[in-house]
């Protein structure tokens, strides 16, 4: 009978797909991997949806000479809204149209130089491409290559075309981008109109300007356990003496937040795996955010840039989500919830704006317009990926001739939501220390303050 059992557990366990050594869960026609010159891969699954059409999931990297490294559990562009400044009309493409089915386009082997056609259903749509574009770095006897690959795919929705990329690079880091193509949507009989511009061909026409809020959603799994991952909120708020210290907050709960260009506001995902040491993570910088739409009369949701909400398979669009999800909520500040994301299982959702302002090259055809955000690498790697670690003498000399000044130590703070804390040094030390050990205290007692190195 034992024999049996082993015999038949040997046959689940070798059927069963596993991960382990680079085997992932989705048959291989829906797998795409990636091996760089610098010894790193990507390995992945992909999938094509009705509504956001690509979803990556199982998504690996592996760094030169170490184990693969889970990093997402799946990947989407969540919603695509498109709201004009006449407040007349507001698009969610996604969810009304959808970027799937029938609205995507076929590609041809030249809208995919190089690279890899893969077919959704039946015709060749989805496109990954390798490619080694501007210097990843450059010594004076050195000069290295970003590698990188990018999975993209393109869908016509009305008049415009939106090139849906992903892009996976050697360090580890990753880059979401839609580019935004085709043909202006809307115009409006009133030339003249404070909502548009008239352009050169059209005299009694005004083409209405308009944002595109790109909503991404992030499920990160960093590591063997998806579910002890922390979302920190860093800022680096300017002391009186003009020094700029860092504020590192982490994020205990579901959580909508805005980007404060003053302080460099920026997110960092950490794995909690890590026994000692370096912890690996991701940083989002939102360096092109551009100008961002807000209409807390319409779309409420529109007043933040970044959510944190615990993973939940109903909550899959940002606005219009009850429409295919009655039983869960509409949109994504629904979503937010006040739901504790310790010890679970987190999602992030991220907004980009791009404010449209036609303008006469923009008739008949449109370039490309490209928004997106990177997620880069924290400590996957002990140092610069596909370097020796030795450093030429040429380089030495050219450190040696420079004049490098010790600087003074600024202890940085962490603390919870609510009880930000930066030190404040020089002639205010004093009153700073006395309103640093008040709110620490007042902070300690609501148990929402953890002070480190
Ligand atoms: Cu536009």
């Amino acid at each position: 009978m034992l024999i049996r059992i082993a015999i038949l557990l040997l046959l689940v366990l070798s059927v069963t797909p596993r991960l382990a050594h680079g085997n992932l869960d989705c048959p291989v026609e829906y797998q795409i991997s990636a091996q760089f010159e610098n010894g790193a891969a990507w390995k992945m699954c992909w999938d094509s949806r009705k509504r956001e059409n690509i979803v990556l999931s199982d998504v690996h990297f592996q760094p030169q000479g170490a184990p693969l490294y889970s990093v997402f559990n799946t990947l989407r562009l969540s919603q695509l809204h498109v709201s004009y400044d006449d407040s007349n009309v507001t698009y969610n493409d996604i969810t009304e149209f959808g970027l799937g089915g029938g609205y995507v386009v076929e590609l041809k082997q030249e809208d995919c130089p190089g690279g890899q056609l893969i077919e959704i259903g039946g015709l060749n749509r989805l496109c990954t491409l390798m490619s080694s574009e501007d210097d990843s770095y450059k010594t004076p006897d050195e000069t290295r290559q970003s590698q990188s690959i990018s999975i993209f795919s393109v869908s016509q929705v009305g008049s415009y075309a939106y090139l849906v990329t992903w892009k996976f690079f050697a360090d580890g880091s990753v880059e979401p981008s839609v580019g935004a193509a085709g043909a202006l949507q809307r115009s409006s009989d009133h030339s003249h109109s404070h909502h548009g511009r008239t352009l050169e061909d059209v005299p009694d026409k005004s083409w209405l300007s308009h944002t595109h809020n790109y909503y991404w959603q992030i499920d990160f799994d960093l590591g063997d356990d998806p579910n002890n991952d922390v979302v920190s909120e860093l800022e680096f708020v300017t002391g009186k003496d003009g020094r700029r210290a860092l504020s590192k907050t982490p994020l205990r709960v579901e959580a909508a937040r805005t980007i404060n260009p003053k302080t460099m506001t920026s997110w960092l995902i950490s794995d909690g795996d890590h026994k000692s040491g370096l912890v690996a993570g991701y940083l989002i910088e939102p360096q092109n955010y551009g100008h961002k739409m807000v209409n807390k009369v319409t779309d409420p949701y529109t007043e933040f840039d970044f959510f944190v909400t615990r993973q939940n398979d109903c909550e899959r669009f940002v606005s219009e989500n009850a429409k295919y999800y009655p039983e869960c909520e509409e949109d994504i500040l629904q979503f937010v919830n006040n739901e504790s994301i310790n010890g679970e299982d987190i999602v992030l959702w991220h907004r980009i704006s791009f404010h449209h302002v036609p303008r006469n090259e923009d008739r008949h055809v449109m370039h490309s317009h490209w928004d997106g955000f990177v997620m880069q690498a924290r400590n996957l790697h002990a140092q610069t990926p596909g370097h020796s670690g030795v450093e030429s003498d040429q380089v030495l000399a050219a450190i040696a001739s420079t004049d490098i000044q010790s600087d003074a130590v600024v202890q940085n703070k962490e603390t919870e939501i609510g009880c930000s804390v930066v030190g404040n040094r020089h002639s205010s030390r004093d009153v700073g220390l006395l309103a640093l050990m008040l709110l620490s205290f007042l902070c300690l007692r609501r148990g929402r303050i953890t002070l480190v190195d």
